[in-house]
C-alpha cells in the first residue's frame, strides 16, 4: 500500500497563522515562510533527504533559467495528445456550462477553471503526462529536490473588458519559489490574452527599485501593481508574451517573476495550467488534488513519479 506524506506537509493553516502573527508583530514574510517551511522540514527530514539525494546529479540538457523556460509543441512527447484532449474537454465544457461553471463565472468571469482540483483525476492521461521524465526532471533540477504535482487546472479566458486581479501585475504568494507550466490550447495571439510575464532578475531589480522608493512594502506583498509601475523604458523589451501555436508555452516560476494574464481578450483562450511545489512549500496550490492509494495508474509508476504525486516512496 502507498502512503501519503503526513497531512502536516498538505496543510495551509500553520503557514496562515504564522503568517498573522507575523504580520502584527511586524516580522517579515520571509521570516514566517522560512518558519513555516523549517517545521515542515524537521518533522520529516527523511522525505527531504530522499527528494534531495535523487535530485543530486540530474543532467538536464536545457536547464530553467531565471525563473522561466519557454518550450513549442515539439519539444515534450505527448504534448500533441494531451491538447487534442484538452481542446475536445474545453469544447464540451464551454457549449454545455454545467453549474460548476457558473459559480465560478461569477466569482471571477475572466478566469474560469474548467477542469479543477480532483476532477483531473478523471483525466489520467494528463496525469501520466504532468509526471512523465521529461518534464519531473526538469522541475526537479531547479527545485534541486522531488517537486510535488500540487494541481492542474484547465483555464478558460473568455473574451473580456476588466482589468482587475490577476489580470494586474502579480507574484503568487504560496512559496517564495514554485513552477506553473503553462500549455496553450489553442493558438494564442495578443488578442487572446496571452500569460505575459517578467524574468525573474527584472522583476526582483523592479521590486528592488520601488521598495527604495518607498513605493511598495517589501515584507507583505499581496500586491497587484500597474503597468506603469512595473513596467520601464529599460526592463519593457524583457516583457515575454505567452503567445504560439497549440501546445506551446512556458515553465514560470509565478512567485519570482511578475505576471498577468486573460487581459483584454478579443478571442477564448485555454490553457491547460500544470502545478509543481516543493515538498516543504508554506502554502499549497488552491488547485491541489490529493491521488487516492488504489488510483490505477500509480502501479505503473516509478519511486519518482509516485514522490511528485505525495507518496513517501
Ligand atoms: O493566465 C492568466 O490569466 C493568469 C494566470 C496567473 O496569474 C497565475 O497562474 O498565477
Amino acid at each position: 500500500m502507498h502512503k501519503y506524506i503526513p497531512s502536516y506537509m498538505l496543510n495551509n493553516k500553520l503557514s496562515n497563522f504564522v503568517i498573522k502573527m507575523s504580520k502584527k508583530t511586524g516580522l517579515s514574510k520571509d521570516w514566517a515562510y522560512g518558519f513555516v517551511r523549517g517545521y515542515k522540514a524537521g518533522f520529516n527530514p527523511r522525505q527531504m533527504h530522499i527528494r534531495k539525494t535523487l535530485s543530486d546529479g540530474l543532467d538536464v540538457r536545457m536547464p530553467i533559467k531565471d525563473g522561466y523556460q519557454l518550450f513549442t509543441s515539439d519539444d515534450f512527447t505527448g504534448t500533441k495528445e494531451i491538447v487534442t484532449l484538452c481542446q475536445q474537454i474545453a469544447a464540451e465544457k464551454i457549449n454545455n456550462p454545467s453549474k460548476y461553471y457558473e459559480f465560478n463565472k461569477k466569482k471571477k468571469g475572466f478566469l474560469l477553471a474548467l477542469l479543477n482540483g480532483d476532477e483531473i483525476l478523471a483525466i489520467p492521461e494528463i496525469i501520466n503526462f504532468a509526471v512523465s521524465k521529461q518534464i519531473i526532471d526538469r522541475v526537479t533540477q531547479y527545485f534541486s529536490s522531488i517537486p510535488l504535482l500540487a494541481g492542474v487546472r484547465l483555464w478558460w479566458s473568455p473574451p473580456n473588458n476588466s482589468l482587475h486581479e490577476s489580470q494586474l501585475f502579480h507574484l503568487d504568494t504560496e512559496d517564495q519559489t514554485q513552477l506553473k507550466m503553462f500549455i496553450n490550447i489553442n493558438n494564442v495571439t495578443e488578442q487572446h490574452g496571452p500569460l505575459a510575464f517578467l524574468p525573474a532578475t527584472h522583476s526582483t531589480e523592479r521590486l528592488h527599485f520601488l521598495s527604495t522608493r518607498a513605493l511598495y512594502q517589501k515584507k507583505y506583498f499581496n500586491y497587484r501593481w500597474q503597468d506603469d509601475e512595473i513596467l520601464s523604458p529599460e526592463n519593457k523589451q524583457h516583457l515575454i508574451k505567452l503567445v504560439g501555436t497549440a501546445g506551446s508555452g512556458a515553465f514560470v516560476d509565478t512567485s519570482r517573476c511578475l505576471h498577468y494574464g486573460s487581459r483584454e481578450n478579443s478571442y477564448d483562450r485555454v490553457v491547460l495550467m500544470i502545478h509543481f511545489q516543493r515538498i516543504d512549500a508554506p502554502r499549497l496550490s488552491n488547485a491541489f488534488f490529493r491521488i487516492p492509494s488504489n488510483y490505477p495508474l500509480l502501479s505503473s509508476l516509478t519511486k519518482t513519479q509516485r514522490l511528485v504525486l505525495g507518496f513517501t516512496k
